[in-house]
């Protein structure tokens, strides 16, 4: 029985996977295995031998037990302790240097527009993207058979069975912001609304969602003077230039009488935008001053206040200023376009310290 216990530990230390201590169980102590096979004996004894090998025998095999169960023990630490050096890892080393996210020029753009018209007393207004009908277009002076309702391409939300009012719209401009600012806050009144708007048109230069940027400058005295005035200070703020000519061309919005469309004096040699010099005219935005009926529908009496309104869009100015030449590209998350066209994330675009660095 010594020899057997020495062959048998000499056995299941020398393994070297579970595997082998399976194998060598099973030889051992598994059903046709030598000591089971020995116990089988233990029947045809005497009792006098029986009573010496049945102990000796039990006590073999719970000796190989343990030590079948050591040596899975040991294997198993060896393997996690080979798999925790494959894995290890310095948490004490330097950070990768991760690239930083950048502000998309929209973003950026939106953030100078607002730092130059609050240099000037304006505030900022925000709204719903879908409201109802009468905020975006009755209130607007577009009643319902007007044809600008048609030509702004309006998404229209759907109504339940049975709901008979005039369907919400996605707007289609930021104008009701400024109705729901004149309803809010009366007059006199300065604010800026930018935001996304939605019309159903796809190519190079219009897609389904774009950003606008509208101003309202509500009191007793105000004339078209100033709303010339403040769109040059705008212009030239905007493109970071000391001196530009602006045409103001007849035009006609239901929303303003009189109204103007507005082109900046330019040149594009070699391909790039120069404001304020040259022999060309680029068309940056539409103005008028705010049609009586509009100044009512917010709750303000047209005939103590009037105002001029303005609207542009801030992805076509983004273009412009920026040399961005397909708009579809501002919707596309390209990474690379972000890295190229993006903005540092900490610099905040504020008069003083330059819009654009
Ligand atoms: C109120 C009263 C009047 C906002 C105005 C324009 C002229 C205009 C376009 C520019 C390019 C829209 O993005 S665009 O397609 N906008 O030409 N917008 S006046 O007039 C208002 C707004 C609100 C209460």
């Amino acid at each position: 029985m010594d020899d057997l216990k020495a062959k048998y530990l000499g056995l299941i230390a020398a393994a070297s996977d579970e595997a082998a201590l399976e194998d060598l169980r099973v030889q051992a102590i598994g059903k046709k295995g030598e000591i089971s096979l020995m116990m089988r004996e233990l029947g045809r004894m005497s009792p006098e031998e029986r009573q010496m090998a049945g102990p000796a025998l039990n006590a073999l095999k719970d000796e190989i037990t343990s030590a079948l169960a050591a040596k899975k023990a040991a294997l198993a630490d060896a393997a996690l302790d080979e798999r925790l050096r494959g894995e290890w890892l310095d948490v004490t080393l330097p950070a990768r240097n991760r690239r930083q996210g950048t502000i998309h020029p929209i973003s950026q753009v939106t953030e100078e527009v607002t730092a130059i018209f609050a240099e000037m007393g304006f505030s900022v207004a925000e709204g719903p993207r879908i409201d109802s009908d009468w905020y975006n277009f009755d209130a607007l002076n577009i009643p319902g058979h007007h044809p600008a309702r048609a030509e702004m391409d309006t998404f229209y939300m759907a109504r339940a069975a049975g709901d008979d009012r005039a369907p919400n719209v996605l707007r289609t401009h930021t104008s009701p912001v400024q109705i729901r600012a004149m309803e809010k806050m009366g007059a006199p009144l300065r604010v800026i609304c930018p935001g996304g708007v939605y019309r159903a048109d796809y190519d190079q230069t219009h897609t389904p969602m774009f950003h606008q940027v509208e101003g309202l400058a509500l009191d007793r005295d105000i004339s078209m003077a100033n709303l010339k005035w403040v769109l040059e200070e705008f212009v030239k703020a905007y493109f970071e230039v000391d001196h530009v000519d602006l045409r103001f061309r007849a035009s006609h919005f239901p929303f303003t009488e009189p109204s103007a469309e507005v082109d900046i004096r330019c040149s594009w040699e070699g391909g790039t935008l120069k404001v304020g010099e040259g022999d060309d005219w680029l068309e940056i935005l539409g103005s008028g001053m705010v049609h009586p009926k509009v100044i009512a529908a917010g709750g303000i009496d047209p005939e103590v206040y009037q105002g001029f309104a303005f609207g542009m869009g801030i992805d076509r100015i983004a273009m412009l200023k920026y040399g961005i030449p397909d708009l579809r590209a501002f919707f596309d998350s390209d990474l690379r376009w972000l890295r190229h066209y993006g903005f540092a994330a900490l610099d905040m675009p504020n008069l003083h310290g330059g819009l654009s660095r």
